[in-house]
């Protein structure tokens, strides 16, 4: 089989082996520039993007990905000689992948190498809706104060030299004010991202840095610009070198940056675009009036799920999720804290069957062909306990309610922190807040709630008692008998449902 490298010229092809995109690319306009062009953006809103180009009368939205840090040059490369094409690896529960190129990336930019192209872009007629996947820490909001976080020296960097800004804040900013300048209209700023109400965030952060920098423009902001709230969702572990090395051999394709993902797809969107989007309900997304309930169920189940499996899994030495989640102890204690701990904060979730969507996670989990890693998972911890699991342990001290399974997860985030695992293996931690958390982590040895002292990941949890004895507790059985034993013991204390 001869190898085909994955580009416009080599299209027709590849098509002769696999799916491919059947529309006209070059007629494409670009309606929609998306900031993060990772590979949860591309085996999402880009995927549910493509399909809906194959009608061929769809001819306004083609995306344009910018790569906004530095540290994104490898994508932005990969992209630019591959055309925008990648292929999308789709590993089903039986084992089988299916494959398809996707096309509705049509243009990609450099934030770093040329700042003004991205404010031109984003400020462009043709785009009517700015969509972003920046990561939860991406947001700049600090839990202790509940507020935009104007120290962050890139803020200040930003507030100096609007012209070449370094984070979304001074991109957006700058573009929405030629749009005000132009009189041109407003859009829809639409954040991808796994926070809780991520658009009313993305709307209070950036008015905070508007007021800062460009005073006269939030009015116009408010006036012109919607932030529809939005709750996505499809497990994308990182491209592995396996899996590039598979779709030569099982296929000829040679693409550097392939994406890969489980079958399960949803978006549920609040239908809030001010000019204007693409029928993505046409493909499978739900265009809904109120999308917090399910942001809530998505959040606390399964990315809280995900946090407990890769702190719980990573201590004892596995490295992917469905290895922790087949531990029938580890899952067990999962279905204990999704049903007691979780369930009872989720309130009244209209038309959906909560018990289903508990065992569906589990099986997705459990998917040993997606191999998700525990290092993806527990990277950034200090930026997805705050939106994962805190609130659901807020809101239970409220209620009186238990909160024995979080405080012990958070007491193995302490050790974890530590940076071994149970067999003495390093651990490979990847956090904004790395050194902080060690530190506390190693002062924690003497006195285990020193962790809570971290204000900006915990806020006023230190302050409670009933927290605090149930941690302490848990952290001290997890350093004297490890995380199994303790696990089995606190599995003995609760009934598993099934
Ligand atoms: C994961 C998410 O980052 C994480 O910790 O929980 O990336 C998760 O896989 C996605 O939100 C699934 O939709």
């Amino acid at each position: 089989m001869k190898n085909y490298k994955l580009n416009n010229k080599n299209l027709s092809n590849i098509s002769e082996r696999i799916s491919t995109p059947q529309y006209d690319r070059s007629k494409l306009k670009t309606g929609i520039v998306h900031v993060g062009i990772g590979g949860f953006h591309r085996a999402h809103e880009a995927f549910y993007t493509d399909q809906l180009l194959h009608d061929q009368s769809v001819t306004d939205w083609g995306i344009c990905g910018v790569a906004l840090l530095d540290f994104d040059t490898k994508i932005y490369n990969t992209l630019k000689e591959q055309d925008g094409l990648y292929t999308l690896i789709v590993k089903e529960l039986d084992g089988t992948h299916t494959k398809r190129v996707i096309g509705s990336i049509v243009e990609y930019l450099f934030a770093p190498e040329d700042p003004i192209k991205v404010i031109e872009k984003m400020a462009s007629p043709e785009v009517k809706i700015i969509t972003l996947t920046i990561t939860e820490g991406g947001y700049n909001y600090n839990e202790a104060t509940k507020k935009f976080d104007f120290s962050n020296p890139l803020i200040q960097h930003d507030l100096k030299h609007p012209q070449s800004p370094k984070t979304i804040f001074g991109y957006l900013t700058q573009a929405l004010k030629l749009r005000k300048d132009r009189g041109l209209k407003g859009c829809t700023i639409q954040s991808c991202d796994n926070i809780q109400g991520n658009g009313h965030m993305t709307r209070k952060m950036l008015l905070s840095y508007v007021e800062s920098a460009e005073p006269n423009l939030v009015q116009w902001i408010e006036s012109k610009v919607t932030f529809p709230n939005a709750m996505v969702d499809r497990i994308t572990p990182v491209t592995t070198p396996s899996d590039i090395s598979n779709l030569i051999e099982t296929s000829g394709i040679e693409d550097a940056w392939p994406v890969v993902c489980e079958p399960f797809i949803q978006w549920v969107i609040e239908d809030d675009f001010i000019e204007g989007r693409p029928a993505w309900e046409t493909v499978g997304a739900q265009l809904v009036e109120n999308v917090v309930p399910y942001e809530k169920m998505k959040l606390s189940l399964l990315n809280a799920g995900h946090s407990v499996l890769g702190i719980l899994g990573a201590l004892i030495g596995y490295s992917t999720i469905d290895e922790a989640v087949n531990n029938q102890n580890i899952r067990v204690f999962l279905n204990n804290y999704m049903d007691v701990e979780v369930t009872p904060v989720l309130g009244n979730l209209e038309g959906i069957n909560l018990k289903d969507y508990k065992q569906s996670l589990l099986e997705r989990f459990g998917n040993i062909n997606i191999k998700d890693q525990i290092d993806r998972i527990c990277s950034e911890s200090s930026a997805k306990f705050p939106i994962f699991i805190l609130p659901t342990v807020n809101s239970q001290l409220d209620n009186n309610g238990s909160i024995k399974l979080a405080a012990f997860v958070i007491a193995a985030w302490a050790i974890y922190s530590l940076g071994k695992d149970e067999n003495g293996n390093e651990l490979n931690i990847k956090d904004a807040l790395k050194s902080l958390l060690n530190e506390k982590a190693l002062a924690s040895i003497n006195n285990p709630k020193a962790f809570l002292e971290i204000a900006s990941v915990f806020g006023k949890l230190k302050e409670s008692p009933a927290f605090g004895e149930a941690y302490t507790k848990a952290y001290e059985n997890i350093m004297n008998n490890g995380i199994e034993k303790c696990v089995i013991e606190m599995n003995t204390n609760l009934i598993y449902k099934d």
